[in-house]
């Protein structure tokens, strides 16, 4: 646990400090809730130490951050929205004026408001869930898609370059610096001979077919705080690797999250497995909201993303396993494998669903009425 009292003296917050606790079950960054006396009312805010292992620049990262959720306060207020700030994230600014502070021990920090009465799922248990995570994140692609100015950074160059990530596997086998190549031979094997499917959006969007736009590319399902009694997508939160992308990455990471049978780490793969009905209510959720701007090849690529980032961040777990667990935080031994494990089942599920799941993206897409038929 870190300092935080000492870290929040450094953020303009006008509000005295209570206390602190760690919170939340993200992979990445040390995220705490503090509560704090604001001339007599108690208010929650978000600190989180940004892991700048992982985040190479971390000022670039929050001139991202600050620019993309300014620009949707800007249009929600145009579209005068009762509830602007609750629906997207604001940055609070360091007593400097810069948009993160830097403490003595060199890390950096950021602070949000915390957004009351909503909550992030490890596990979606509904399909409105489901239909409404989707519609709030093409709802933030779009609110996201005329931001004017410089291109943003790449927080982490070629994040969702799959064919990228297949190589970084092949090196690591070939290294094996923890020795444990040996325990998860059926798992690369598994990856390896999925090297076409690896490259097929890369490749798309070289040849122009796919196109770049803002995207979120971390779009677990706990990564959306959905209201507690509606069940509505209120805020799109984890801005990190907010960058260009295609949003392709974004509906397979949704679909990577919330149409599993189980958490992302489950042991007992028997249980592992595809909810279709999930899959139904996320297109429904998304083209509602993304079908006024994807283009027709994005469409005809929705359920294959699935299986994409399914298929990628399994490997990106089987890699981390192979190095001895640097990148992703871990509770257990084994536990970047047992996540590789159920994604790979996932993957397999998914290869056995393909034409079903196809079948109900265009239903939707047809409901949706596509404006682009490019
Ligand atoms: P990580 O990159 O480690 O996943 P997140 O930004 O997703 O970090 O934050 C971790 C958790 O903290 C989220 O899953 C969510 O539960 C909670 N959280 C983050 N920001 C807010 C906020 N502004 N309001 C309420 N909860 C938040
Ligand atoms: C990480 O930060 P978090 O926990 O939302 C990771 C994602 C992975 C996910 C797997 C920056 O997400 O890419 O898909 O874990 N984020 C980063 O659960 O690497
Ligand atoms: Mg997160």
């Amino acid at each position: 646990m870190h300092d935080v009292r000492q870290v929040s003296a450094l953020f303009d917050m006008r509000a005295d400090f209570v206390d602190a606790q760690p919170y939340g079950s993200g992979h990445i960054n040390d995220t705490y809730c503090a509560w704090y006396d604001q001339a007599g009312i108690r208010l929650r805010y978000i600190h989180q130490r940004i892991n700048h292992n992982i985040f190479k620049n971390p000022a670039a990262l929050m001139e991202n951050i600050s620019r993309v959720t300014a620009h949707s306060l800007a249009r929600l207020l145009d579209r005068s929205h009762p509830e602007a700030r609750r629906r997207t994230l604001t940055v609070i600014h360091g007593i400097d004026g810069k948009p993160y502070v830097v403490d003595r021990d060199g890390n950096y920090w950021r602070t949000y408001p915390f957004i009351e009465r909503a909550r992030g799922h490890d596990e979606i248990r509904t399909n409105l869930q489901a239909e409404q995570a989707a519609r709030a994140f093409g709802e933030f692609q779009k609110l996201a898609a005329n931001l004017g100015g410089e291109r943003l950074h790449e927080t982490i160059p070629d994040f969702h370059h799959t064919p990228k990530r297949l190589l970084a596997l092949q090196q690591a086998v070939q290294s094996d610096i923890a020795g444990r190549a040996r325990s998860c031979q059926p798992e690369i094997e598994f990856a390896l001979a999925r090297a076409a499917d690896c490259r097929r959006v890369t490749d798309l969007i070289s040849a122009g077919v796919i196109p770049e736009r803002i995207t979120h590319n971390d779009t677990k399902l706990n990564n959306v705080l959905l209201d507690d009694v509606t069940s509505e997508g209120v805020c799109v939160i984890d801005l990190d690797t907010t960058m260009p992308g295609s949003v392709l990455y974004d509906f397979g990471d949704m679909v990577r999250t919330a149409t599993p049978t189980t958490r992302e780490d489950e042991v007992d793969l028997a249980l592992v497995g595809i909810r279709l009905d999930r899959f139904d209510a996320l297109v429904r959720g998304y083209l509602d909201s993304a079908s006024s701007f994807l283009n027709r090849a994005e469409v005809d690529l929705l359920a294959f993303s699935g299986k994409l980032l399914t298929l990628e961040c399994g490997i990106r777990f089987l890699t981390d396993y192979l190095e001895g667990d640097v990148y992703f935080k871990t509770k257990r031994p084994g536990h970047n494998l047992d996540r590789c494990r159920a994604q790979f089942v996932m993957v397999h599920a998914i290869e056995e669903n393909l034409d079903r799941m196809e079948e109900m993206v265009q239903t939707a897409a047809g409901r949706a009425k596509l404006v682009v038929a490019a």
